[in-house]
């Protein structure tokens, strides 16, 4: 990731920027960072960059062209294929949240245009500006700060800057709550001893307590925050009357990536936070609205998973979506990790030599070999892109992989021809059912009808079957 600030003063953003995690990110060339001076572009003889405004008003503007040579000079350095925004700050954007900064993270190159004075000339922007982000209602001086922020927002969540971090496939999740307190030693300060729970070494407890005091303080310290977290709640609560069937809806909510899109009528529509999936279940069937006289609050919809059948209809007629594929889900609803005996030891390597580790971009020549599933090859090196897929290996031959689907649920399972029957699938499996066990999830997958094999292996390892079906529909044959 490369961040190109455009400002009029280069020295504070690099100031603030080259010091701390930021800093020492640039060291280690996990970022980089360049802070560009407007200023240098002017053409006017005294280097002036400003000038007063049309139709008058109070204080300059920032003139065009200086402006639009900066960021075209950038653009012309940065590769063509590279992704690329052009960020304006300012009081007047959307606001900056930590799902832009999610968004922002998947680029290769961010140009943050500050602003001064009283802004800058609107045709330019019009031009170059591709996303304009406000980082909260009050007004700076400039836009330094504003492009500081959001450098600092963008660079912690790009894989190494934080150095201490869980990969993808392991990391926690919080959703709308806020973090609990935290404490170190000493075990009593002022009087004031550290929550004994804390010192209790018991995981679980320790866990719930956390989760409590979240609670607590979301609704005590964000009441807004704290009602979307109690909708969803009410939602999961309808939801898990069948549990087994909406199993993918209840996750998405526990994993804090649900966005509560409409409810009423029986109906739940959530949409994932992080991809432009949407989730529907009619958990009143008796109220099974028929598609013409009844709207969803969204114009467009590009891929839904339905939990009930006779909701193809609709979703066809109104957003024109094809059904894709059905499944079951298949549910793990145990706690306890599988026995992982005789599939693979600890150190992940068995006795006959079958070795697990996650798979990076430089093994993708190898998964295209043996992979003959149903999503595309772009689809399978971004989820390894991510990190979300684990591969077996027998030495350096890739045996077989499994991994997380962007939706969160277990997928992508393939074994080599050479290799099947030979406990690979269990294995890899087992594995990734574990991982997710220890970070508090729900594993399931979602298994089309017809997969005989992939059924009796789910079945295998105590993974529940739902009695009814769920349908993948989207608009063009295309999966994110
Ligand atoms: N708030 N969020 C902000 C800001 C300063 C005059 C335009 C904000 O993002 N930027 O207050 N920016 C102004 C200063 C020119 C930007």
């Amino acid at each position: 990731m490369r961040f190109h600030i455009l400002t009029l003063f280069p020295e504070m953003v690099m100031q603030g920027l080259m010091t701390s995690i930021t800093g020492r990110a640039v060291q280690q060339n996990k970022i980089g960072i360049e802070a560009v001076n407007i200023r240098d572009y002017s053409k006017d003889k005294h280097n002036r960059v400003d000038d007063y405004p049309y139709g008058g008003g109070a204080g300059m503007l920032m003139q065009v062209q200086p402006v639009y040579d900066a960021c075209s000079h950038v653009l012309e350095r940065i590769p063509e294929q590279a992704k690329r925004r052009v960020i304006y700050v300012t009081p007047q954007g959307t606001p900056f949240t930590q799902a832009r900064a999610k968004e922002f993270a998947e680029q290769d190159d961010l140009l943050l245009l500050c602003g001064h004075y009283e802004g800058i000339d609107e045709r330019v922007l019009e031009e170059v500006v591709t996303d304009y982000i406000s980082i909260g209602d009050y007004v700076l001086t400039g836009g330094e700060l504003a492009a500081m922020v959001i450098v600092d927002a963008v660079a912690r969540l790009v894989p190494g800057v934080l150095g201490n971090e869980e990969s993808a496939l392991t990391e926690s999740f919080h959703g709308d709550l806020l973090e609990h307190p935290q404490y170190s030693r000493p075990e009593v300060w002022h009087g004031k001893p550290v929550p004994k729970v804390l010192l209790s070494g018991n995981q679980r407890q320790i866990d719930t307590w956390k989760r409590e005091q979240s609670v607590i303080r979301t609704r005590e310290r964000r009441p807004d925050l704290y009602e979307r977290y109690q909708e969803l709640q009410e939602c999961r609560e309808m939801l898990i009357k069948k549990k087994l069937l909406h199993i993918d809806m209840i996750e998405l909510i526990n994993r804090g990536r649900a966005l509560l899109i409409y409810r009423g009528q029986g109906q739940i529509l959530l949409k994932d936070m992080e991809y432009e999936i949407y989730f529907h279940a009619c958990v009143d069937t008796s109220l099974l609205p028929d598609a013409g006289n009844w709207e969803l609050p969204v114009k467009e919809i590009p891929l839904v998973v339905i939990h009930q059948k006779e909701m193809i209809p609709y979703f066809t007629k109104k957003y024109g979506l094809e059904t894709e594929c059905e499944c079951y889900q298949a549910v793990c609803t145990r706690h306890e990790k599988l026995p992982v005996r005789g599939l693979y030891r600890p150190d992940l390597t068995r006795e006959d030599g079958l070795y697990l580790r996650r798979l990076a971009l430089t093994d993708l020549a190898q998964v295209f070999e043996i992979y003959e599933g149903c999503c595309d090859e772009e689809y399978l090196s971004s989820r390894i892109e991510k990190g979300m897929l684990v591969g077996a290996f027998y030495g350096d031959t890739l045996a077989g992989f499994i991994g997380q689907h962007c939706e969160g649920s277990i997928g992508m399972l393939m074994v080599a021809e050479g290799f099947r029957r030979n406990h690979v699938a269990a294995a890899l499996q087992t594995y990734m059912t574990n991982l997710m066990l220890e970070q508090g999830k729900i594993p399931f997958s979602q298994v089309v009808t017809d997969n005989k094999e992939s059924l009796g292996l789910q079945q295998k390892l105590g993974f529940y079957l739902s009695r009814d079906t769920i349908f993948w529909m989207e608009a063009e044959k295309q999966r994110i």
